[in-house]
């Protein structure tokens, strides 16, 4: 359900989403419809119009809504969790103020919908670590989760007080082929599929149990148009609906890969980012997504690791 004379604005559209997400709501909207825009310009994204944009700059954000008419806003624009530990400060400024800037374009009924990303980083280690439920403990540890968290409570109270269309996923670790990822702990489940194609191995920043819910790009790029479409009345949450995705261990994903790269080794070497990962859920229950707005998943870990290898490798 959507009307496709939309216009729609994606803020981080350069990014490791930012990219497919762009190209696939074109396909839906038609490239002139769909307005990508970032600090610097993508090559990626070459037939859609261009904004330079710092989403910051609440006026500047403002005059492109009015110049293009903008109807739905998707605000990709965030440090992720291993850059945020490093960036603390701008980590919490872009995270938020971001957020607040696209937020109140809405109360002030500039813009009709917005799309905003949480992510299972919003948990902690007091939450329950396996088949984490919807709703349950939520103490995080870093930056990005403490903004992702305070996010999701801003959202809904936006929608509760001033009717404000917000929807939002929190996303697992996400495993693409087209755009690379920027600065978070579960990057290595992306490079590792570089560098097994490339060089036959890999060292792994996390250490070989390590368990972490994941998702293909494809499946939560149509979560994420799937959310923004469904009916208003079928979206009970506001805050953000867990996303289960495919959980596995380093050890796992090598295992698949060896299966098409029998050369392949991996080793381990695991940094600050591992303190991170052991703060977050193994695995992640998705009941309430199904059942709100049907949703369903079509990768597993064979089916993901043949995608990448396949497509990676052309
Ligand atoms: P990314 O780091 O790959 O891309 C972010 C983009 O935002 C970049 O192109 C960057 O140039 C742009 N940007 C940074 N500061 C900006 C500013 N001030 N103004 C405008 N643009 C700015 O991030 P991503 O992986 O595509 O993630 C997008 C969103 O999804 C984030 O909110 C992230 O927290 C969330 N998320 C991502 C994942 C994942 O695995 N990729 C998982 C969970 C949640
Ligand atoms: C990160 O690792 O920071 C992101 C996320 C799960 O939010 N990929």
């Amino acid at each position: 359900m959507y009307n496709k004379e939309d216009k729609i604005l994606i803020i981080g559209a350069g990014g490791q989403i930012g990219i497919e997400l762009t190209q696939e709501l074109s396909l839906l909207y038609g490239s002139s419809n769909v307005i990508a825009a970032d600090l610097k310009p993508i090559p990626a994204l070459s037939n859609n119009a261009f904004e330079t944009l710092d989403v910051l700059d609440k006026n500047a954000l403002l005059n492109i809504v009015k110049k293009h008419d903008i109807a739905h806003v998707y605000l990709l624009a965030a440090l992720l969790s291993a850059t945020g530990e490093q960036k603390p400060d701008l980590a919490w400024k872009l995270n938020m103020e971001g957020l607040f800037n696209v937020l109140d374009l809405a109360k002030e009924k500039h813009i009709k919908r917005v799309y905003w990303p949480s992510s299972i980083a919003v948990f902690g280690p007091t939450t329950p670590r396996v088949n984490t439920p919807q709703f349950t403990v939520m103490e995080p540890t870093t930056v990005y989760g403490i903004s992702k968290q305070a996010g999701e409570r801003w959202c809904e109270w936006y929608f509760n007080k001033h009717g404000v269309d917000v929807r939002s996923l929190r996303y697992p670790g996400l495993i693409g082929w087209k755009s690379a990822p920027g600065g978070g702990t579960t990057d290595y489940a992306v490079h590792i599929f570089h560098e097994a194609l490339k060089h036959k191995k890999y060292e792994c920043f996390l250490s070989e149990n390590t368990a972490l819910p994941m998702m293909h790009m494809e499946d939560a790029i149509r979560a994420t148009i799937e959310i923004m479409h469904a009916p208003s009345e079928n979206i009970k949450i506001r805050g953000s609906y867990n996303l289960a995705g495919i959980s596995f261990t380093p050890a796992q994903i090598a295992a698949e890969i060896k299966n098409h790269i029998p050369e392949f080794t991996i080793s381990y070497k695991p940094d600050f980012r591992q303190q991170i990962a052991d703060s977050w859920p193994q695995s992640i229950l998705e009941d309430r997504a199904k059942k709100d707005w049907n949703w369903s998943a079509k990768y597993n870990i064979s089916s993901l690791t043949e995608d990448m290898l396949k497509n990676l490798a052309q």
